[in-house]
């Protein structure tokens, strides 16, 4: 398989999480996302991924190699492929809570927060660059309280978001995290995050997927 992907993209990183865990292997095809005006914005690219948006995943190990877009399809389509180790829980109520989890940081959060959106705050709009790290904050944060609130009351969380085992949820959960550190947003309010962050990072999967071990970390 080959991933479309950006160092610091968190949408990629879901996916690199996802794959690693899997243990299937896969070759990153670097986009970056701010030389030359973007190459995701490249014909090139966008034929691949209309939106102009990583990561794009090409699976060729199938009949007809197939071009995915968008993290959790991708992430879905994998568990559909590879079931085992399961990133989604048995149960379909287990499975909706751990669906709601990826999707109010996928949905919710981070789109407010996406480079094309920052760059218009900035270009068009003429927002100055700490009033767009302002914004880029309140909803990074207001997004994370709110599912500290959730984890924190919920008794399927044990190591992870659900139990024991990774899930979708903390593929989704630990790029956030390293977005909204580098942002400087205030943690300090999210011990269970927090602590679901820090057992995600001990493990390989995670590790390997991390922004600073991409072959085009700068
Ligand atoms: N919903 C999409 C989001 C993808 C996305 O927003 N990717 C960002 C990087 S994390 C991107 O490519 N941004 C480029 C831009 O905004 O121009 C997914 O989950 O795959």
């Amino acid at each position: 398989m080959k991933l479309y992907s950006y160092f610091r993209s968190s949408a990629s990183y879901r996916v690199r999480i996802a794959l690693n865990l899997k243990g299937l292997g896969y070759e990153v095809i670097p986009v970056h996302l701010l030389k030359n005006g973007g190459e995701q914005l490249m014909p090139e690219y966008r034929q691949l991924n209309p939106d102009g948006l990583v990561p794009t995943l090409i699976d060729d190990s199938v009949d007809h190699p197939a071009v995915l877009t968008q993290s959790l399809a991708i992430m879905e389509y994998l568990e559909e492929m590879h079931p085992e180790p399961r990133l989604l829980p048995g149960q379909a109520l287990d499975r909706a809570y751990v669906r709601g989890i990826a999707l109010s940081i996928a949905c919710d959060i981070h789109p407010l927060n996406n480079l094309r959106v920052l760059r218009y705050l900035k270009r068009e709009l003429k927002v100055d660059e700490e009033s767009k790290n302002a914004w880029y904050r309140h909803w990074c944060e207001s997004g994370l309280t709110a599912l500290e609130a959730l984890l924190a009351r919920d008794p399927r969380v044990g190591q992870f978001c659900y139990g024991d085992t990774p899930s979708i949820a903390d593929c989704c959960l630990i790029p956030q995290i390293a977005n909204a550190q580098r942002l400087d947003c205030d943690l300090s309010r999210m011990p269970t995050i927090m602590r679901i962050n820090d057992a995600c990072l001990a493990m390989d999967a995670f590790a390997k997927a991390s922004p600073a071990n991409q072959p085009d970390a700068e």
